[in-house]
């Protein structure tokens, strides 16, 4: 039976740039769960008898989330829910499934690359019709009923097996439990030279993939090794856990360091690779060469046309604007667009909608392709092992042909973890004082040419979005980029962006923090970084 049951609003139920982001223990609250489901669906209008997407990342609480989720659309009138086996989807496959199947949209629980278990981090959100996260019309619509909300609409029948394959009905729902695997590598299919890659293999190539015992293991067990044919063992981690092992699914030198280490050692495999919590980030590690997420995107967008996906050429590239210009001089060279969005993937939606943008990323270890509305972690491996296919070249003689050809961006991010809010937003206010008189001021041999608060003027529907990111531009193309996260779930993290160009091939053998340091210094003395944080180093630099 459909029951109405009241209920009363939560504190601060905001979606941000990648849904709602809590611990456990607030999503274990009574109702709370029911609360910021039935805000999403009141935001939503027309869905009556129309297919819903539900998966997760496996993450603790996803099974409970997900019966509530399924109970919530029988009763609000949903006609069918699409489920993952286990409950498991990876963001972009999810995304996938939303597009092939034409369902009204999605909700997919995760918190992404934050930790997991009772004492980590949950999350929910609610992606279009478009497979892309919602627009801020609709995340802005689904907070202001969370603040009014005092009723919700669930089934009083019992859980749904998620372990079986095939139908099941739910008041006059029908739940469909699906292998969240195959959707996704029939679209990979379609996009890259399989035969090509099975060669590489064949060759004695050898790759680890991390997953990093979070979403993608199932994933990169069935393509890479079973299709590919890469050999048994090499997804670690290939098990996706409630806690992830207890490690932090966050594919950076600090989290990942297990394959980073592999990659450097000199008997170590020719290609390393992991993946996030929920399966969108991707990192690459070449053989004693990391690449970094901005390098990354500069090369498989200078590349793709190797792929059989994207052997018409690319529209144009788009990256968010702490991202590298690597990318820049690429779009430069082939002729195309390149446009420059804020953080976040949901900016990127509407470009690939348009077909204005065909490849995306961002410095956060997200690349993606008009394939999906999401960034997608194992399209990012498979690119690049079928531009490895085909050019037969180590990933470091690739990386320095590409400087050779288009300069080197050095580039490192700088993050100042669980600062305290009130510091870190007195160091932003402090900045954007300054910045009507940065310009000419000179920093040593740093002389500031410009210095603004990113503004991003969509497009495509015309939107604005103001104070994106404070950014220092400096007369020799460097640029310092100060932004406070949005997805932590406490206190404040402060995100310091530090870029130098390096056009001179006899310079492109430097450690980054050499090539940066003076960039460093000068972005903590600025920003008075140590008066308003306590902090003179960072937590974690990627
Ligand atoms: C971070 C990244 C951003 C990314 C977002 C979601 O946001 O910087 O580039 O889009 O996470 O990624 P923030 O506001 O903390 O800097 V994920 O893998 O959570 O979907
Ligand atoms: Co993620």
């Amino acid at each position: 039976m459909i029951q109405i049951r009241t209920t009363t609003p939560f504190e601060g139920q905001q979606p941000g740039t990648s849904g709602l982001r809590k611990k456990v223990t607030v999503f274990q609250q009574p109702h709370y769960v029911e609360n910021f489901v039935q805000s999403t669906f009141d935001a939503l209008e027309g869905f009556a008898g129309q297919t819903l997407v539900v998966g997760g990342d496996g993450r603790y609480f996803n099974r409970e989330a997900i019966q509530t989720v399924i109970k919530m659309a029988a009763a609000n009138g949903f006609g069918r829910v699409l489920v993952g086996e286990g409950g498991l989807m990876s963001t972009p496959a999810a995304s996938n499934l939303i597009r092939k199947y034409k369902a009204f949209g999605g909700l997919i629980l995760s918190a992404s690359h934050n930790p997991g278990g009772p004492h980590g981090d949950f999350g929910i959100k609610y992606n279009a019709g478009n497979g892309g996260p919602a627009p801020e019309k609709i995340t802005d619509a689904i907070y202001a009923r969370t603040k009014i909300i005092n009723s919700f609409k669930i089934s009083d029948l019992g859980d749904v097996n998620l372990d079986k394959l095939g139908d099941s009905r739910i008041e006059n729902l029908t739940v469909e439990v699906i292998d969240p695997v195959s959707d996704y590598e029939a679209l990979m299919a379609t996009l890259f030279d399989f035969e090509a890659i099975r060669a590489l293999f064949v060759s004695g190539f050898r790759m680890k993939f991390d997953a990093m015992s979070a979403i993608t293991g199932p994933y990169a067990h069935a393509i890479l090794e079973k299709t590919l044919g890469a050999k048994g063992g090499t997804v670690m981690n290939g098990t996706p856990l409630p806690d992830f092992g207890g490690h932090h699914p966050d594919p950076n030198l600090v989290h990942a360091k297990e394959i980073y280490d592999l990659a450097m050692a000199s008997d170590g495999p020719d290609f390393c690779a992991a993946s996030d919590g929920d399966g969108d980030r991707n990192l690459i590690i070449g053989k004693g060469r990391f690449v970094t997420p901005s390098d990354s995107l500069a090369v498989l967008a200078a590349n793709a046309h190797l792929a059989p996906g994207y052997k018409a050429g690319l529209a144009g590239i788009a990256r968010s604007m702490p991202t590298s210009g690597a990318a820049d001089r690429v779009a430069d060279a082939l002729k195309i667009k390149i446009y420059e969005t804020p953080t976040g993937w949901k900016f990127f939606g509407n470009l690939l909608d348009a077909g204005l943008a065909t490849i995306c990323g961002e410095e956060s270890a997200g690349t993606g392709s008009s394939h999906v509305r999401e960034k997608d972690g194992l399209w990012a491996v498979l690119l690049w092992l079928n531009i490895l296919a085909v050019r037969r070249q180590s990933v470091d003689a690739i990386m320095r042909e590409h400087w050779a050809k288009f300069g080197r961006n050095y580039y490192a991010r700088h993050d100042y973890e669980e600062v305290e809010s009130q510091g870190a937003n007195d160091l932003m206010a402090a900045l954007r004082q300054q910045l009507p008189n940065l310009a000419g001021q000179a920093f040593g041999s740093l002389v500031v040419r410009a210095a603004d608060d990113f503004a991003y003027h969509d497009p495509v529907d015309g939107s604005d979005s103001h104070r994106q990111g404070v950014r220092i531009l400096f007369e020799d193309a460097s640029r310092i980029v100060y932004r406070l996260s949005g997805t932590g779930t406490s206190g404040a993290t402060l995100r310091v962006y530090i870029e130098r160009y390096e056009p001179d091939p006899t310079r492109h053998d430097l450690e980054t923090s050499v090539a940066l340091a003076d960039l460093i210094d000068v972005s903590r003395s600025l920003s008075k970084l140590t008066h308003f944080t306590g902090r003179s180093q960072p937590s974690v630099i990627t």
